[in-house]
């Protein structure tokens, strides 16, 4: 039942209106997802993407400082040899430029873009029962549809600003770090409040620091950071990384995090103090989330994370000059990486200049924005010519819950989600057939180096679709039974973990005001989650209801 595509397009896609299978989104997902259902399975499809590149969540990320905290040799994709072996990365973590020429060259490679239709944003897309297809909506009023309907929106593209009262009054210029301006801003001689000092504000600050007149950080959370440890790549790295690539592969293939370096198969307390002190400096001087897996009960024994958490501590206070902004820095109430663990490049150093301030939110919230800055509960006002709001995203479900989606009986995903996510695998929602959620809540994903949740998703929907066709079989939908247990399967590996104690985190929606909290992400481990997926796959899709 294949849909031919009428009229094949130019570089922005085609001008055919009918597809077997429809991706929204161009980052990591959309375009391995284009690659594999049109060159693998022979299908007609068509990428849509809001913005005028690929790259998703790099495209709109370009804030000062955006790089990624996964290793450059393992941040890429691991299916095809030539992609590994033709593409050089520069540095241990690569800068948001060097991944959108990554994502650029494997678009071009594989001839990505002619069915990408770019500046095309889905406001609604409803399923239509009687044809088994879905019909999708675009900003400017165009129609598509198809058999297939495929999110590749990635888990943190819908900003997060908060609803402060008077931003409309700030008379200076205000950027979230996610929706950056692509000619870059310029901060010499100017005063910058930042607000938020997650993953992103902690890559943030010590850049603006560097060419602003005054750069105050206002601090809600104090957060724990791992020093980067950033550095070019040797040419003998690069050299060792590609011969010795299948084994690199096997590792993160068999991590419970997707990355390419094992977690140590000892507790924090089967060494002693001195030991254990040996092993956290160690890592601290390697560098990056590896220090996470210095023993193998950090995440999930209380104890055993105090004693990384207070490892982190102290060297807050041994880099952090003044003492009352060391202990605000170092006031951490939550476990170590209970919050996504960011990693940094000077940024405890950052507070040692005299240009920089830190200032408490938590015990003083912010009030309002004014015409010339921010003013808290207190009175204290702080002054501004550029807000940046690194306040994070409305994680994992907004950008689908945006989307205008509509299943069966023209029930909507709000309904379906009212009271969080629920869904089977993280891949399918019960009420909407035939529609794909890649990295969707309830997968480990945004737990995970992302590649390596992606490719196992895609390659997934890619043989769901194949055996369906295969088949002669419709349509394929979970079942509420199975969404049902994947959602508590869900919760119950977040409570194995001390992820679940923390309250204020975005993994539980906790950052957005009147989102249900629920914890989102599937915490019992990409290798765990891929074994459970193959298994679903070989039992005939258990769980799922095939017509
Ligand atoms: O967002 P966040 P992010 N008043 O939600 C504060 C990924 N990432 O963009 O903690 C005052 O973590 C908020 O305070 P609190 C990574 O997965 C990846 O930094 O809620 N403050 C917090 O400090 C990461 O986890 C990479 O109390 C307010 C900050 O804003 C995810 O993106 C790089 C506030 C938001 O932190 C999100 O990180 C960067 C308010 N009303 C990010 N509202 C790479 O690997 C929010 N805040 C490349």
């Amino acid at each position: 039942m294949t849909n031919v595509a009428q009229t094949r397009g130019d570089s922005t896609g085609s001008e055919a209106t009918e597809f077997d299978a429809l991706v929204v989104g161009a980052g990591f997902s959309g375009l391995y997802q284009l690659h594999a259902l049109r060159d693998r399975l022979g299908l007609t499809v068509q990428v849509l993407e809001a913005a005028d590149g690929v790259g998703g969540t790099w495209y709109w990320n370009r804030y000062p400082g955006a790089r990624c905290d996964s290793e450059s040799h393992s941040y890429c994709f691991s299916f095809s040899e030539e992609l590994i072996n033709d593409w050089e990365w520069s540095e241990r973590y690569p800068a948001q430029p060097e991944v959108m020429r990554y994502l650029n060259f494997v678009a071009d490679r594989l001839d990505l873009k002619r069915d990408i239709r770019f500046h095309t944003k889905v406001v609604a897309a409803e399923y239509d029962e009687a044809r088994n297809r879905w019909l999708v909506t675009t900003e400017a009023g165009a129609h598509l549809s198809a058999t297939y309907l495929i999110t590749a929106v990635g888990c943190l593209s819908a900003a997060n600003i908060p609803d402060f009262p008077g931003l409309d009054r700030f008379e200076g210029d205000w950027h979230h770090t996610g929706l950056w301006p692509h000619e870059g801003v310029d901060f010499a001689g100017k005063r910058v409040i930042q607000i938020g000092t997650g993953s992103t504000g902690i890559q943030a600050a010590p850049v603006i620091a560097e060419t602003a007149e005054h750069l105050t950080v206002l601090q809600r959370t104090p957060n724990y950071s791992v020093p980067a440890q950033n550095a070019p790549l040797t040419d003998e790295f690069r050299r060792h990384v590609k011969a010795t690539y299948p084994e690199i592969r096997r590792v993160m293939r068999s991590t419970p995090n997707g990355h390419a370096f094992t977690i140590a198969d000892r507790s924090a307390f089967d060494v002693t103090p001195e030991e254990r002190e040996a092993i956290y400096e160690a890592a601290w001087a390697k560098g990056g989330l590896q220090f996470r897996a210095s023993f193998r009960d950090v995440l999930v024994n209380k104890e055993a994370n105090d004693t990384a958490a207070e490892f982190v501590k102290k060297k807050i206070r041994e880099i952090v000059k003044d003492p009352a902004t060391a202990e605000q820095l170092a006031n951490i109430d939550h476990p170590y990486a209970g919050k996504r663990p960011p990693i940094d490049t000077n940024y405890f150093e950052t507070f040692n200049r005299d240009n920089v301030t830190l200032v408490d939110v938590r015990t003083d919230p912010i009030e309002e924005i004014t015409a010339t800055g921010v003013r808290l509960r207190s009175g204290a006002e702080h002054v501004a010519d550029i807000i940046v709001f690194a306040t994070g995203f409305d994680a994992m479900t907004g950008t689908l819950l945006k989307m205008g989606i509509r299943g069966r009986d023209g029930l909507t995903l709000e309904q379906a989600w009212e009271a969080g996510p629920r869904n089977y695998l993280g891949l399918q929602v019960p009420g909407f057939p035939n529609l794909f959620t890649v990295t969707g809540p309830g997968s480990p994903s945004v737990l995970c180096n992302m590649p390596v949740p992606i490719e196992q998703h895609v390659e997934w929907i890619a043989d769901c679709i194949a055996h369906l066709r295969q088949h002669g079989i419709d349509r394929i939908e979970p079942e509420a039974a199975a969404a049902d247990d994947w959602v508590e399967q869900v919760n119950r590996a977040a409570r194995a973990t001390l992820l679940s104690e923390v309250e204020h985190s975005w993994y539980l929606g906790a950052n957005v005001p009147g989102k249900p909290r629920v914890f989102m992400p599937y915490a019992g481990g990409m290798a765990r989650y891929r074994a459970i997926c193959d298994e679903v796959a070989a039992n005939g899709y258990s769980g799922f209801a095939l017509r």
